[in-house]
C-alpha cells in the first residue's frame, strides 16, 4: 500500500513545519545561535534523530558528532551508499535554513520513496554535519572534513570565547577525540555526496528560478589577526605618543576592503569579529583579535589578495609601532562539482518543468570537504533578497517543496544508472 506522492507545496508546508520546530533549539533565547558541541547542539542531534527514527532510518554519531541517520538498500548483494547532507550548525542570530534545509530536506526525500512505495538499490545515509560554520572555535568544515580523513589536528587546540579548547569540549559533549579516524568514510562503498542548499544570494531571484545547479563553491581563507601595541590612560597619553592597536586594524580593515573592490573572480574579503582588550571606554586599546575571510571562484585572485592584504597590514602596523601576527585557521580550494552528480540534478530539475540554471556558490559548504572523498554535487533553492546569515533569511515553501522533490528525483535518476551499474 503506498501513500500519494506529496506535492511540493505539501512537501514545503512540511518542511516549512520541521525547520520551525528546529528554529526553536538555539543556544540564546529570541534569536537562532547553535554552534558545534553546544547545549542546543545536543537538543538538535535528539530532534532530527527522531524525527529519522520516526521514518525507519537507525542513527548513529560518528566521533566528532555528526549526527548519521541510514535507510539501508532495498536491494543488491552488495549494495553502496549515496550521502546526503549538510549541518545543523548555525551562525549567531541565524536564520532558519542555512544547512537545516539539507538535512530535513535529506529526510522527507526518503520519506517520500518508501510513502510511494519505491526501493532503492543503494544505502543512503543521512549526514548532520556539526561543525560547518566554525563560528564556535575557527575550526568550519571539521565534521565533514572528519567524514572525509582531512581533518585538522590543530583545530582541536584551538578555544571558544571561554577559553574552552575543541579537545575538551568533544570530551565534555561524550565524544572521543581519540578515535576522529573512525568518522572517515571509506570512499569504496560511496556513491557521491548530495547537498540541497538555499543559495544565500541574489542571483536565482533575480532569474526568476526557484531551482539552480551548483557548477563549483569558491575557495576560502579564514585567518585570525592579531595586532599588540600599548594600553594606556584615554586621559594621559597625548595622541603622538600612542600605539593603539584598534586605530591600527580600523586602517587595515578599510585596506582589506579596497583590495576586496579591487580583486577579480569575485573576490570578496571580509573582518566580521574583532575583540578589543582590555575593552574598557577610557583605555587605549593594547590589543585586538580580528577575523579575515577572504574568497574568490578561482584560487589566484584569493591568494593574490591574501598576499596583499598581509604585505599591507604589516606596514601599517611597523608604522604604527604595533606588532602583527596572522593565524591561518581555514584553507579550502576552490571546488568544482562533480559534472555526473551535476546532471542528474540538471534532469530533476528539467523533470519539474523548470528552466536550467547553473550557477557558483560563493558561501563555503560542507560539500567542498565531502568532495575531497567523493563525488559531490549541491542544488540551490531561491533565497529571498539573497539573503542569509541574518534572521530575515526566508525562502518560499513551495521552492522548498520543489527543492526536494528534485532531490527525490535525483536519487531515483541514481538508482536507475546504478541498477545498470
Ligand atoms: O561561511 C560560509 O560560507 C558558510 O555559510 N559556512
Ligand atoms: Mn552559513
Ligand atoms: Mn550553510
Amino acid at each position: 500500500m503506498t501513500d500519494a506522492a506529496r506535492s511540493p507545496e505539501d512537501l514545503g508546508r512540511l518542511a516549512q513545519s520541521l525547520l520551525d520546530e528546529l528554529a526553536l533549539v538555539t543556544d540564546e533565547t529570541g534569536r537562532v545561535t547553535r554552534t558545534y558541541l553546544s547545549p542546543a547542539h545536543a537538543r538538535s542531534i535528539d530532534l532530527v534523530g527522531g524525527w529519522m527514527r520516526e521514518r525507519g532510518m537507525t542513527t548513529a554519531l560518528d566521533a566528532v558528532a555528526t549526527l548519521r541517520g541510514r535507510r539501508p538498500a532495498d536491494e543488491g548483494a552488495a549494495p553502496r551508499t549515496l550521502l546526503i547532507g549538510s549541518h545543523i550548525d548555525t551562525v549567531v542570530d541565524a536564520g532558519k535554513l542555512d544547512g537545516t534545509l539539507g538535512v530535513i530536506g535529506g529526510i522527507l526525500a526518503l520519506e517520500e520513496i518508501d510513502r510511494r512505495g519505491l526501493r532503492l538499490p543503494f544505502a543512503v545515509e543521512i549526514l548532520a554535519f556539526g561543525d560547518e560554520e566554525g563560528v564556535r572555535f575557527p575550526s568550519a568544515l571539521s565534521s565533514s572534513s572528519a567524514a572525509t580523513g582531512t581533518y585538522r589536528r590543530e583545530w582541536l587546540e584551538a578555544r571558544d570565547r571561554d577559553g574552552v579548547k575543541l579537545v575538551e569540549a568533544l570530551a565534555a559533549f561524550g565524544c572521543d577525540p581519540a578515535r576522529i579516524e573512525t568518522a572517515t568514510i571509506d570512499p569504496a562503498g560511496v556513491l557521491g555526496y548530495l547537498e540541497i542548499h538555499i543559495e544565500q544570494g541574489p542571483r536565482l531571484e533575480h532569474w526568476g528560478l526557484p531551482l539552480g545547479v551548483v557548477t563549483s563553491i569558491a575557495g576560502q581563507t579564514r585567518m585570525s589577526m592579531t595586532l599588540t601595541g600599548m594600553a594606556g590612560h584615554a586621559g594621559t597619553v597625548p595622541m603622538d605618543l600612542r600605539r593603539d592597536a584598534l586605530a591600527g586594524l580600523a586602517e587595515i580593515i578599510l585596506g582589506v576592503e579596497r583590495i576586496g573592490r579591487q580583486g577579480t573572480g569575485e573576490l570578496v574579503a571580509t573582518v566580521g569579529r574583532v575583540q578589543v582588550f582590555p575593552g574598557a571606554g577610557n583605555t587605549v586599546p593594547g590589543r585586538v583579535e580580528a577575523s579575515l575571510d577572504v574568497r574568490a571562484a578561482a584560487d589566484t585572485p584569493r591568494l593574490v589578495a591574501l598576499e596583499r592584504i598581509a604585505w599591507e597590514a604589516g606596514r601599517i602596523a611597523e608604522r604604527r609601532g604595533l606588532s602583527f601576527a596572522l593565524e591561518r585557521h581555514v584553507d579550502v580550494p576552490t571546488c568544482p562539482m562533480d559534472e555526473d552528480l551535476q546532471e542528474a540534478f540538471a534532469r530533476a530539475v528539467v523533470s519539474l518543468g523548470l528552466d536550467l540554471r547553473r550557477l557558483p556558490s560563493g558561501a563555503g559548504h560542507d560539500a567542498m570537504a565531502m568532495a575531497r572523498s567523493f563525488p559531490s554535487a549541491m542544488l540551490f533553492i531561491r533565497s529571498k533578497a539573497g539573503i542569509s546569515h541574518n534572521p530575515l533569511e526566508w525562502s518560499d515553501p513551495l521552492d522548498l517543496g520543489l527543492g526536494i522533490e528534485a532531490l527525490v528525483r535525483t536519487i531515483l535518476d541514481l538508482a536507475e544508472k546504478e541498477r545498470g551499474r
